[in-house]
């Protein structure tokens, strides 16, 4: 039997969902490791120093741990659904939108969600914040029904766990906005078979476990 690369995930974790979208995506066998990130285990963090989820562990030893470069690394191997390969042309937009997601719009997610937290400012001024956003991703999908094209590509899997767990710190709130394609978008990409699929729960990994294929 072929060793299979390793994934060290945590399954609220909005990068590690983006991570196993696309691998579960690219059919791509891994062997699934849920840490917890208040007690990681030794054997992840000998792979990965920084400590963040996920990580991948390739058979030759290899570490991948930006959850950016698992999904590229899947998808560059087996993309059945055209998530890179239609969107060529659109890389440099597709990247404009996950670096903004992956900085400003995570660090307004996390003071939004946080408020608590970050007194220095109210829980509404963070989410007016985050819209900045909202609005664009709201463009987007004026003019298609996902946010480069009118197929799925890398941006909509990898801004799509952080804008659920936006959605869901209030969803009265954001299902009265203004962003109705945004709200349709969510929907539909949560209501997908492959979002449950990944989202389904597993006992956190210890050393000595059996295998636990995903
Ligand atoms: N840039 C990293 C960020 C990953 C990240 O920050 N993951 C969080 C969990 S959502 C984490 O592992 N934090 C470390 C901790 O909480 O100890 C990536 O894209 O993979």
């Amino acid at each position: 039997m072929p060793e299979l690369p390793i994934l060290y995930s945590f399954r609220r974790c909005p990068y590690a969902i983006r991570a196993r979208l696309a691998i579960k995506v690219s059919n791509i066998e891994v062997e699934l490791r849920e840490v917890l990130l208040a007690d990681k285990p030794k054997e992840l963090l000998a792979c990965s120093p920084k400590g963040t989820v996920p990580v991948l562990v390739l058979p030759d030893g290899t570490v991948i741990d930006e959850s950016r470069d698992i999904m590229l690394w899947a998808l560059t191997q087996q993309d059945p659904q055209n998530w890179l390969s239609s969107h060529f042309t659109q890389q440099d937009e597709i990247n404009r939108l996950i670096d903004i997601n992956d900085t400003e719009f995570k660090q307004h997610l996390d003071h939004y969600k946080y408020a608590d937290r970050f007194p220095e400012q109210s829980m509404e001024s963070y989410r007016q914040q985050a819209e900045s956003f909202l609005r664009q991703l709201e463009e987007k999908l004026t003019k298609n029904q996902y946010l480069v094209a009118n197929e799925i590509s890398l941006a909509d899997i990898a801004i799509l766990p952080f804008i659920r767990q936006f959605a869901s710190v209030d969803k009265a709130w954001f299902y009265q906005t203004e962003y109705k394609n945004l709200q349709v978008w969510l929907d539909n990409l949560l209501a997908d078979n492959l979002f449950s699929e990944v989202m389904k729960k597993c006992s956190r990994w210890q050393p000595g476990d059996a295998v636990l294929r995903f």
